[in-house]
């Protein structure tokens, strides 16, 4: 038997043994760990049991339509009795720094109480008593698919996980490959899926505010050494003015992704004063993961980030300077 179908068995078993489950995604969660969160969700529930999806935060705005089953809560760690969970899922989180408020819950979960974490960024750290963590996989929503297969599908399950698909492919023009990718959302068009619907919430919809904002950061780019490097910023004054909160920049990065010629790309997002969230793409291959680990970050090889702290002028020129060294320039 493969490690993979052991590891499924041990998780079925868990599942089996228990009844109430807690799901547990990173901090400033995205489209993967949103829709991989609502389709184990919805997965367990078929199988009788409930889940509970903890985040951080109120569920953001523009993940909301992903909120299609009002019997599956959302809550964050303040409202949570963990006593009543029989396991925890930790969804698409890398480091145990990423469970934020989560940390202790999960980290100091006893072993009766076993965390099973299902991720596929390269720097997990395998905190799990179960960990099914494969780099090579486009999304958690995919490993889930593989993992559980049709037959534990139903609509709900399909949609929430195909929406996590398209999220962390960019609506499958990356992922390593992509014909297992494929393979994975062939399953979830069993169901009747409306894949535009999908598309349109995570990439098309913008508010008015989102756009001025985005306007404001495009008008800042930047391309640097030959266009090899291209970057943009917002500030928290940008925020202040447009009235918005730091939701409105959700996606920025993945829009000047085609910038020609640019081998990195770079968002630098002071949402707060002296408060710096910056997001890194690659396009030939520089590994921006590696980058970001320098300032405390992580992720993927061609997306990922990391945060800081300072003036938003001397983070951009560290990082900037930084950048430069490690790509030879
Ligand atoms: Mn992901």
């Amino acid at each position: 038997m493969s490690d993979f179908k052991i590891k499924y068995k041990k998780i079925t078993q868990i599942i089996r043994k228990g009844q109430t489950f807690l799901i547990v995604v990173h901090e400033d969660p995205d489209g993967d760990a949103i829709g991989s969160a609502y389709g184990l969700a919805s997965i367990l529930k078929k199988k009788g049991n409930t889940a509970v999806i903890g985040l951080n935060q109120a569920l953001p705005g523009r993940y909301e339509f992903l909120n299609i089953d009002d019997s599956i809560k959302v809550t964050t760690h303040d409202k949570i009795n963990v006593n009543r969970f029989d396991a925890i899922f930790t969804l698409d989180v890398s480091r145990e720094k990423r469970l934020k408020n989560y940390e202790d819950i999960v980290l100091k979960s006893p072993k009766d109480r076993p965390v099973i974490n299902i991720d596929h960024h390269p720097d997990n750290q395998n905190f799990g008593q179960i960990n099914v963590v494969d780099p090579t996989a486009s999304s958690t929503s995919q490993i889930i698919l593989e993992l559980f297969g049709i037959r534990a599908l139903d609509y709900n399950a399909a949609f929430s996980l195909y929406a996590g698909l398209v999220y962390d492919t960019g609506s499958f023009r990356h992922g390593n490959n992509l014909k297992r990718v494929h393979e994975a959302a062939a399953l979830c068009l069993n169901f009747d899926l409306d894949s535009n619907y999908i598309y349109d919430n995570f990439f098309s919809i913008q508010s008015e505010g989102s756009l001025k904002l985005f306007a404001k950061a495009v008008n800042r780019l930047n391309l640097i050494e030959k266009s090899q490097v291209a970057y943009m910023s917002i500030t928290s004054e940008d925020y202040k003015e447009l009235k918005l909160d730091e939701e409105a920049s959700g996606g920025f990065i993945n829009k000047v992704s085609m910038v020609e010629d640019a081998s990195v790309i770079m968002f630098f997002n002071e949402f707060e004063k002296n408060e710096v969230k910056i997001s890194f793409r690659s396009n030939r291959g520089f590994n921006v993961s590696e980058f970001a680990q320098k300032f405390g970050g992580g992720g993927h090889v061609k997306a990922s980030g990391c945060f800081m702290e300072g003036l938003l002028e001397k983070v951009m020129d560290k990082v900037i300077k930084s950048l430069k060294i490690a790509m030879g320039l």
